[in-house]
């Protein structure tokens, strides 16, 4: 049985979309849902107080980077990342399978796990589905993830079936590990873009007692138009009754197209690393806020926006702040971000339930098309 009672609300006519809600050890999640990243638990230059008022719910944090530094023994002494870190709802962990491919030098994978060395003292350490799974643990969160193996969604179909054989072995070793644990657990599809394996891959985990299903390995060189095609067939294989989550994406025209074939969660860096480098969501695009044609410009980034940025500061400040990298300029401009996205969510939930998506997607996609590529 599922540890989140996952309810199907409404699925979208003439479109796959769904809204569905499901329920954590931390409260409920309507989907679809956008998940800020707080990889070292905490998302950059945000608090959990400006979190809550952007809307996030559901927080993502990097089991990769808290194994390091502070340390599962951290966790345990403060009983738990949603204490530590001062956030009651739920928060999701990946499990490191991302972070072992995108480490830039030395890991050796074999069957046990990856190795590699720490880049915090130089130590080596072993990654395998039982340390990932034993820190998940540790962290407390609400949903954990299986250690799978990314690699290119290039990847030739012989080193894909590898990789795929290799996640579905350590998928099994992850559910063992979870035990009885209360949390919940979510199975990795991979296959790179070979769509057999894809549809293997996701026949073999939707046996497993998985709480829910996520699509890895997008996003990692593909086109959009490939993305889309693989989304698309994957979610086709998934089981209705359960939440499927696209990770580590992305842009908000990859997120409705991915809802509109069935997607219900997302996490992405964009938001915040953009509101880093002053590049901000509007209704009417993107905009580059160290462009000096908004020195003198006043009004909020967004007159149809009212999270705090937009109701307290103007677009002259905002460019002084960007052009001179100043901090304050990147929790303003990540809580503009951030909010968007959380509105955009809305959106999209408000749509489907209201069974006018299929009209609103046709609509929105030109627009974000425009916006976004
Ligand atoms: N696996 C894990 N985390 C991920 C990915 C994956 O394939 C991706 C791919 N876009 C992002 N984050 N464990
Ligand atoms: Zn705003």
């Amino acid at each position: 049985m599922s540890r989140l009672n996952f309810t199907l609300e409404k699925t979208a006519p003439g479109s796959r979309a769904r809204a569905a809600r499901f329920t954590t050890l931390h409260g409920e999640v309507l989907t679809p849902i956008f998940m800020p990243v707080g990889t070292q638990a905490t998302v950059k230059s945000q608090t959990a107080e400006t979190l809550l008022a952007a809307g996030s719910n559901v927080l993502l944090a990097n089991t990769y980077h808290l194994l390091l530094r502070p340390g599962p023994e951290v966790f345990k002494k403060f009983g738990g990342i949603h204490r530590f870190m001062n956030w009651n709802r739920p928060v999701l962990t990946d499990s490191g399978g991302f972070q072992i491919f995108s480490l830039p030098s030395e890991r050796r994978m074999n069957e046990e796990g990856a190795k590699f060395k720490s880049y915090v003292d130089g130590t080596t350490l072993l990654l395998s589905p039982e340390v990932s799974i034993e820190t998940q643990k540790a962290i407390g969160s609400d949903i954990m993830m299986v250690l799978d193996q990314c690699i290119p969604s290039t990847a030739p179909y012989d080193q894909a079936e590898a990789a795929m054989q290799l996640t579905h072995r350590w998928a099994v070793r992850s559910l063992n590990a979870r035990g009885d644990s209360p949390q919940s657990m979510f199975g990795i599809v991979q296959g790179a873009c070979h769509p057999e394996l894809r549809k293997q891959s996701a026949a073999f985990l939707r046996e497993l007692p998985f709480d829910g299903l996520a699509i890895g390995g997008l996003a990692v060189g593909e086109t959009h138009a490939e993305r889309y095609e693989f989304t698309g067939l994957v979610t086709e294989h998934l089981p209705e009754n359960l939440p499927r989550y696209l990770m580590g994406v992305g842009t908000p025209i990859d997120i409705l197209e991915a809802v509109h074939r069935g997607v219900d969660m997302f996490d992405c860096i964009i938001p915040s690393q953009l509101a880093q480098r002053g590049t901000v969501f509007t209704s009417h695009g993107r905009l580059h806020m160290q462009r000096s044609v908004y020195k003198l410009q006043d009004g909020p980034l967004d007159a149809n926006c009212d999270c705090h940025c937009c109701k307290h500061y103007e677009r002259g400040y905002l460019h002084h702040l960007a052009k001179t990298s100043e901090y304050l300029g990147w929790h303003l401009l990540g809580i503009h971000n951030i909010s968007f996205y959380h509105r955009l969510m809305r959106e999209i939930r408000a749509h489907i339930l209201a069974g006018t998506f299929a009209e609103y997607y046709e609509k929105k996609r030109l627009e974000l098309v425009r916006v976004d590529e």
